[in-house]
C-alpha cells in the first residue's frame, strides 16, 4: 500500500504527530511546514515539561530553548541554541532558515534577531520551573544562602551539583578535575525533546527538534537537539531524530550517521541501532533513543538504557496516530 506521507516523532507526543499529520495529509502543506507545526504543537502544549517554556530551569533558574529544522530537499537548515525569552523556538529556527543566509544563532543575539522579525519577548519561567529551581537549590546549595542571608552567588554556592543518575566516570580524563554533572533524567516518565521526521507523498524529507534541554544545566549549555546531524538530519534518502543525553550524543552525530547508513541501503531499524551502538561503544551508560525513516516510508527506532522507548507514527497504512514500543 501507500506508505507516504509519513510522520514519525520521539515519545508518545501524539498531539504533535496529529498536528503534523493534519498539515501534511489533509492540508497538503510541505514537509517543512509539517515539522514546524508538529514541533510547535509540543512547544505550546509544553510536552511533558521538556519542550517549550516553563521547564528544565538552568542552574540560574532560567528556561532556555534549543531547536532546529532541516529541509532534506535543499539541505537548508535553521537552528537556535540557548534561546532566551522567546517561546516558539522551532519557528525562530524556521525564520533563520527562511530569512537569513545563516544556519545557527544562539543566546541573546538569537533573541534580538527573533524580536527584530516580530516574535514577542516573554518570560519563559512557569510556576513549575520556578519551584523546580527552588527545590534544586534547597537540596544542592551550600550554604543555604537565601535562608541564611549569605551573599547570593549561585555560581560558587551551588556546585558541583549531584547527578540524578550515576554517570560513567571512566571517561573523565583527569583525576584532579571535578566535572560538573547535569542530571540525566530521561526515562519513560520524562519524555524529553521532540524530534520529528516528516516525508511528503513525493518523498521530500524534513526533520526538526525542539527542547528545553536538561534540568539544572550550566547556563549557556546547548544540547544536541539544535546541532545538525546530532538532534536530527534529513536528506533525499531519509531522516532521523534523536533524544537523550545530548552532551554525549552530539559527539557522535547519530542522526547524520543513521541517514548515511540508510543512503547506503541499510533499513531504518538497523540504521537506528547502529547509530546507538556507535555511542554505547564509548559510553555504555548512555541513555537515549533515535527514530529513523527512509523515503520508501519504512521506519524504525533504537534506544539504550530505557525499559521501553515510545515513539509516535502516522502514515496511510495505520488507522490512527500510533504509539510504538521499542525495547532497548
Ligand atoms: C538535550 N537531547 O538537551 C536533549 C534532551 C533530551 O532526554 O532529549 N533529554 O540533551
Amino acid at each position: 500500500g501507500d506508505k507516504l506521507p509519513l510522520v514519525i516523532n520521539t515519545w508518545p507526543f501524539t498531539n504533535a504527530t496529529t498536528a503534523a499529520w493534519n498539515a501534511i495529509f489533509n492540508l497538503k502543506k510541505s514537509a517543512v511546514d509539517a515539522v514546524e507545526i508538529g514541533c510547535g504543537k509540543c512547544e505550546t502544549d509544553q510536552c511533558d515539561g521538556s519542550v517549550g517554556w516553563g521547564g528544565s530551569p538552568d542552574e540560574q533558574g532560567e528556561t532556555t530553548l534549543d531547536a532546529m529544522i532541516m529541509d532534506g530537499r535543499t539541505h537548508d537548515v535553521g537552528a537556535v541554541g540557548a534561546l532566551r525569552r522567546i517561546k516558539p523556538a522551532i519557528s525562530v529556527a524556521r525564520a533563520i532558515m527562511e530569512f537569513t543566509t545563516h544556519t545557527f544563532l544562539v543566546g541573546d543575539q538569537a533573541t534580538a534577531f527573533a524580536k527584530e522579525i516580530g516574535f514577542t519577548e516573554t518570560d519563559l519561567t512557569s510556576n513549575i520551573s520556578a519551584q523546580m529551581f527552588k527545590d534544586w537549590r534547597n537540596k544542592n546549595c551550600q550554604p543555604n544562602y537565601w535562608q541564611d542571608n549569605v551573599t547570593p552567588d549561585p555560581r560558587t554556592s551551588c556546585g558541583p551539583y549531584r547527578p540524578i543518575q550515576e554517570v560513567d566516570f571512566e571517561h573523565i580524563p583527569r583525576d584532579d578535575v571535578v566535572k560538573k554533572e547535569h542530571g540525566v533524567r530521561i526515562d519513560e516518565h520524562y519524555h524529553d525533546t521532540i524530534g520529528m521526521v516528516v516525508i511528503d507523498s513525493s518523498g521530500n524529507v524534513a526533520s526538526g527538534t525542539s527542547t528545553n534541554g536538561l534540568n539544572h544545566k550550566i547556563a549557556g549549555r546547548v544540547g544536541d537537539s539544535p546541532i545538525i546531524g546530532a538532534g536530527s538530519y534529513a536528506d533525499n534518502h531519509g531522516g532521523a531524530a534523536a533524544t537523550g543525553d545530548g552532551d554525549i550524543m552530539m559527539r557522535f552525530l547519530p542522526s547524520f550517521y543513521a541517514v548515511m547508513l540508510m543512503k547506503m541501503g541499510v533499513t531504518p531499524s538497523v540504521a537506528a541501532a547502529e547509530a546507538i551502538k556507535s555511542i554505547i561503544k564509548y559510553y555504555p551508560n548512555f541513555v537515549g533513543a533515535i527514530v529513523a525513516a527512509n523515503v520508501r516510508g519504512e521506519y524504525g527506532a533504537a534506544c539504550h538504557n530505557l525499559a521501553v522507548f515510545k515513539y509516535s507514527v502516522a502514515d496511510p497504512e495505520l488507522p490512527n496516530v500510533t504509539v510504538m514500543n521499542q525495547t532497548c
